[in-house]
């Protein structure tokens, strides 16, 4: 019997792509801001010269399965995450764009077989959204910690192909 589990120390093997939506930028930074806090204190080399974190920034959640998709294609990365905010308000275009980017990141990863966190939040109100973003927890930790998690997990399974 094999037992596969990913693992949360010695990241130093792991390429790591960030894709972080601008929209409700005072939220996503927040999200960026956690999960790198994340990834540096379990290993990962997040200064700005790193080889092994890139960034890139797209307008909405929507765009982030495009750019997921681009970078997962380059096979660079082990593990890609995703951040977004998708704030209810008023607006029925919520319902549109968090199905286009849940569908679309989930399709990224299926396809390519590299790992795709959805750090996405979807809230009803900019309160609830900043409540995860740090005010009382900060999400983005645990989607550095997902990613860390999946990316080793999935390089575990393909060496034992
Ligand atoms: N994008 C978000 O990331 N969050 C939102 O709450 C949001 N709302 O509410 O409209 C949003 N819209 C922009 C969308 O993601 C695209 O960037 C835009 O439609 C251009 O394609």
């Amino acid at each position: 019997m094999a037992t596969f589990e990913g693992r949360f120390t010695d990241a130093s093997g792991l390429r790591i792509a960030i894709v972080v939506a601008r929209f409700n930028d005072l939220v996503t930074s927040k999200l960026l801001s956690g999960c790198m806090d994340c990834l540096h204190r379990h290993g990962v080399d997040t200064r700005p010269d790193s080889s092994q974190l890139d960034v890139a920034w797209v307008p909405g959640s929507f765009e982030l399965p495009i750019v997921a998709q681009q970078l997962a294609r380059s096979g660079r990365y082990q593990v890609l995450i995703t951040l977004g905010a998708v704030i209810r308000g008023d607006t029925p275009h919520f319902d549109v764009v968090v199905a286009e980017a849940s569908k679309g990141i989930a399709t990224v990863a299926r396809d390519s077989g590299v790992p795709v966190i959805f750090g996405v939040l979807t809230t009803d109100t900019m309160q609830q959204a900043l409540e995860r973003a740090g005010i009382k927890s900060n999400l983005g930790w645990s989607y550095g910690l997902q990613a860390l998690e999946m990316g080793s997990l999935i390089g575990a399974l393909n060496a034992a192909d």
